[in-house]
């Protein structure tokens, strides 16, 4: 997937001035995405750290249109601008749906579900921090299993997380793709790419979180690298129903190295109760998923 010729933009669409958390893994992803994406970009997005991003109307960091909608309404917001745009002869704009694991894997996955299906022409991104950051980081069904939060704060997380990539998988989106905050060049190729596409676009973006998680702010970078190097997240895209692993999860697919995933939980405090039996059986899984997409691959 690697592209080495193309230049990332020097031009920024987030200026100083952001509310969010020091060492925020969202902030780092989203200004790639914009760079990707560029000026002529609308952003529909409900209550989320996003908005806080966004900062309070009428003062904004956020060199984009933007407009705030409500928790459940995000890909219908998206797919209405979509409309108004072409009802007005309105063309080059793209049109981004962007939201929190709770604002899509829990509250949101009606109307994504009925925009997906319909192919409606946008960008959905779902950027996944595992749980309600924005009010307090109460558990989300993004939430994996064995991780404290602040609604399951005595006894972990007891169900494991929803696998809501395969279920946008299902809906045979024109262009699927995974990213992680600590690979920029990834996330700002496979927005470029999917810029370009029509119908319904997905992008699963992981984003560390240090203060939901439990981790120092200089190490979100460490954390998004040991997440996809212990194959907890898997880098990969699928274009027109073919299957790739790219960047980071190619070259260790190929190496056939990675990472025991301790290393990767003993980095956030929120996994601290977990028992060496829960490490083992989460290990089993990561290690059940690497094969399928090892297959899927055609890389076993
Ligand atoms: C209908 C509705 N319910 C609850 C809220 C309160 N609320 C605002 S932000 C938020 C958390 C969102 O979580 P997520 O989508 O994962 O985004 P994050 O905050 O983690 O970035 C909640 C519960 C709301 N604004 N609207
Ligand atoms: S709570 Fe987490 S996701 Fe939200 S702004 Fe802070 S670091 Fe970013
Ligand atoms: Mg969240």
């Amino acid at each position: 997937m690697s592209l080495p010729f193309v230049e990332i933009p020097d031009r920024e669409y987030i200026l100083p001035g952001t509310r969010t958390c020091a060492g925020c893994g969202l902030t780092l992803a989203y200004r790639y995405i914009l760079k990707a994406l560029g000026p002529k970009t609308i952003v529909t997005l409900p209550a989320c750290c996003l908005t806080i991003l966004h900062g309070i109307y009428p003062k904004t960091p956020v060199a984009v249109n933007a407009v705030n909608t409500a928790f459940a309404s995000t890909a219908a917001s998206a797919a209405g601008l979509v409309a108004g745009l072409k009802a007005t002869g309105q063309d080059g704009y793209v049109v981004v749906g962007m939201a929190g694991d709770g604002g899509t894997y829990d509250m949101g996955i009606q109307a994504l579900s009925g925009a997906a299906e319909r192919q409606t022409d946008f960008i959905y991104i779902c950027y996944d921090n595992e749980a309600y950051m924005n009010t307090g980081v109460q558990r989300s069904s993004a939430t994996p299993e064995g991780a404290l939060t602040t609604t399951t704060p005595i006894e972990p997380k007891k169900q494991p997380k929803k696998d809501f990539i395969a279920i946008m998988e299902a809906h045979r989106p024109s262009y699927l793709a995974t990213c992680c905050s600590a690979y920029p060049r990834d996330i700002y190729e496979k927005l470029l790419k999917a810029k370009d596409m029509g119908g319904t676009r997905f992008i699963h973006l992981y984003v560390p979180c240090p203060p939901g998680w439990g981790f120092p702010t200089n190490k979100t970078v460490e954390l998004g690298r040991m997440a996809v190097e212990t194959a907890v997240v898997v880098l990969f895209e699928i274009e027109n129903g073919k299957f790739r692993l790219t960047g980071r999860s190619l070259t260790m697919a190929r190496s056939g190295r990675k990472k025991p995933v301790e290393e990767y939980l003993r980095l956030q405090d929120r996994f601290r109760k977990m028992t060496p039996e829960q490490i083992e059986s989460f290990q089993r899984d990561v290690n059940e998923r690497w094969e399928q997409y090892l297959k899927k691959a055609e890389l076993l």
